[in-house]
């Protein structure tokens, strides 16, 4: 007879539930047509303190019913993320919101853009702003509150906690020494598992362009280099960390979709786990596809990986191409060469992994600039070519240098579609060339019905994609940003 263990677990605290919010971003077009995905990072929180509190997530993208979740959990305390710097408006008025509806539920918010620029969230409606990764902060927190502790409060690093008018920072390390590790580390191996299942009501709205349903995967936080526009590197204070294959395998086996992005910033970076990844993959017969976000450099480096994580099943990676000249690469401190990019689009192309191409798009640039680039993508056949107007967002190096030339501060402007410095050209021209360079290159269609061939998507599938895509095509989409109605709040 089988005998079930008894589990322990730390006594449930006596605070109301949490309540984590993912708000919804409705200004402006940005890339929220193409890929919507389940929000990672409020289900890790959500891992971090499953075991003292009762937590749920709101989808605010799919069920914008704030008040009637409030309602229906009887929220104490509420977490809402913040990632993207044009989702300030929003995130404040989600925390306006939760104290309208009752000032006595805590309000803490932490994410990506709340840590590089905290100051956003100084309102009398924000309680307590963690920075950085947050599932330790966030369960000392909920801990301290359980028991009325403010000096404990006090004592978790990179908290900002309200007195009065003004948010104080608890405490911060001096100075942070990188952590570049070259392999798993137990701190990544150990973190909680993220709880999925608080998403699963949303499931069917998820789509990752034409692939519905996808489930997002994490291996790896951080980044080992530099990119002076890039703020990712800031958030994780240059650490780079990644877990084991054994556990990555263990997440796959357990999603339910066929289609996989891995979020990571840097994946794959170490040949040895991606090798056993791949090896683990193909032995246990898991079918899935993948996307992945890697360097060119790696990819050059290690072919041998990418071969092996191709047969495992690997769609598609995001390569930073950035720039296809030496001198705006270099300008960029992006650390490679447009050699290695082309060598790295081959090695992919041979393996038969699609190329999403991330290129930078600058707003100095004169015509020539916008036809070399769309040569670039069709000669090597870039499948799904990403342009990002060159956007200096706070927090980076960039951001420092070029602060004094901003046209806008308008955070709602920071969303990569949208100019937030001077153009060369006039700005109806700028956009114009801008959305012609989708209509220049466009998601190579081949590719796609050879997917529906495969029925690995279908025909319905394809034609809302396309359809989501027009929007990116329309130059008066991103001629609208210029009157936005003024931030109220
Ligand atoms: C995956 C990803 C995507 C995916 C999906 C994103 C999504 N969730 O919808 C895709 C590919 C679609 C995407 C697209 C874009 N992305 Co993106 N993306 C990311 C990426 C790589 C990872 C996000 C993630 O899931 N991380 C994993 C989780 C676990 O980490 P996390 O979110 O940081 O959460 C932790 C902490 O922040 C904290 N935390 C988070 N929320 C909260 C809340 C509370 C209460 C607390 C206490 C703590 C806390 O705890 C979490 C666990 O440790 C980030 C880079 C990054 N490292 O964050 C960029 C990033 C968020 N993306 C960015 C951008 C700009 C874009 C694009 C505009 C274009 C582009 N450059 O790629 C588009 C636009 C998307 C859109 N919706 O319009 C920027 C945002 C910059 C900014 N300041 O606005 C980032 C930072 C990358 C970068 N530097 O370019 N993206
Ligand atoms: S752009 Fe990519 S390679 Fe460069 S620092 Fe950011 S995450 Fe790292």
């Amino acid at each position: 007879m089988a005998i079930s263990l008894p589990i322990f677990r730390a006594p449930r605290l006596s605070i109301g539930p949490v309540l984590l919010i993912q708000p919804k971003n409705e200004y402006l077009v940005g890339f929220n047509e193409t890929v919507m995905v389940e929000p990672l990072s409020l289900e890790f929180l959500a891992g971090a303190v499953d075991d003292l509190v009762d937590v749920s997530i709101i989808d605010m993208r799919v069920d914008p019913d704030l008040e009637g979740r409030l309602s229906a959990t009887r929220a104490g305390i509420v977490g809402i993320t913040c990632g993207y710097t044009a989702d300030v408006p929003i995130v404040r008025a989600a925390a306006r919101r939760v104290k309208t509806y009752n000032p006595d539920i805590v309000v803490v918010v932490g994410g990506h853009h709340a840590s590089l620029s905290p100051s956003d969230f100084f309102i009398p409606e924000v309680d307590y702003l963690i920075c950085g990764e947050g599932e330790q902060g966030f369960r000392s927190l909920i801990q301290a509150i359980a028991e009325h502790n403010r000096e404990k409060v006090k004592q978790i690093p990179r908290l900002y906690y309200r007195e009065g008018n003004q948010h104080v920072l608890s405490w911060d390390e001096d100075k942070h020494r990188f952590r570049v590790n070259k392999a798993p580390t137990e701190d990544m191996t150990e973190r909680p598992r993220p709880r999925r299942d608080l998403v699963q009501q949303y499931r069917d709205n998820y789509y990752f362009l034409y692939h519905k349903n996808p489930w997002t995967m994490e291996s790896a936080r951080g980044c080992a280099f530099r990119c002076n526009f890039c703020s990712v590197w800031k958030f994780h204070r240059g650490d780079y960390k990644t877990e084991t294959a054994a556990r990555t395998i263990e997440e796959i086996r357990q999603v339910d979709g066929k289609y996989v992005p891995f979020i990571d910033d840097l994946a794959f970076r170490q040949p040895a786990v991606a090798q056993e990844l791949a090896r683990g993959l193909i032995s246990e017969g898991i079918k899935k596809r993948y996307w992945a976000q890697c360097r060119a450099s790696d990819i050059v480096a290690n072919p041998e990986s990418f071969y092996a994580l191709a047969e495992a099943g690997l769609d598609m990676v995001l390569m930073g191409i950035e720039a296809i000249d030496q001198e705006a690469l270099k300008k960029l401190n992006k650390g490679s060469k447009p050699s290695m990019n082309t060598d790295a689009i081959k090695i992919l192309h041979e393996a038969g992994v699609k190329i999403w191409g991330a290129l930078i798009v600058d707003p100095d640039w004169k015509e020539d600039d916008f036809d070399r680039l769309a040569d670039f993508v069709n000669a090597y056949n870039i499948e799904c070519p990403q342009f990002t107007i060159l956007t200096p967002l706070p927090g980076t190096d960039l951001y420092k240098v070029m602060e004094n030339k901003l046209v806008s501060k308008d955070p709602r402007h920071f969303d990569f579609l949208h100019t937030v410095l001077p153009t060369r050209l006039p700005i109806e021209r700028f956009y114009e060339r801008y959305a012609q360079l989708y209509q220049q290159t466009g998601m190579k269609m081949n590719g796609m019905l050879q997917l529906v061939r495969d029925k690995i998507i279908t025909v319905d599938d394809l034609r809302s994609f396309k359809n989501k895509f027009q929007e990116l095509i329309n130059p008066e989409i991103y001629l609208k940003s210029l009157s936005l109605d003024p931030i109220i709040g």
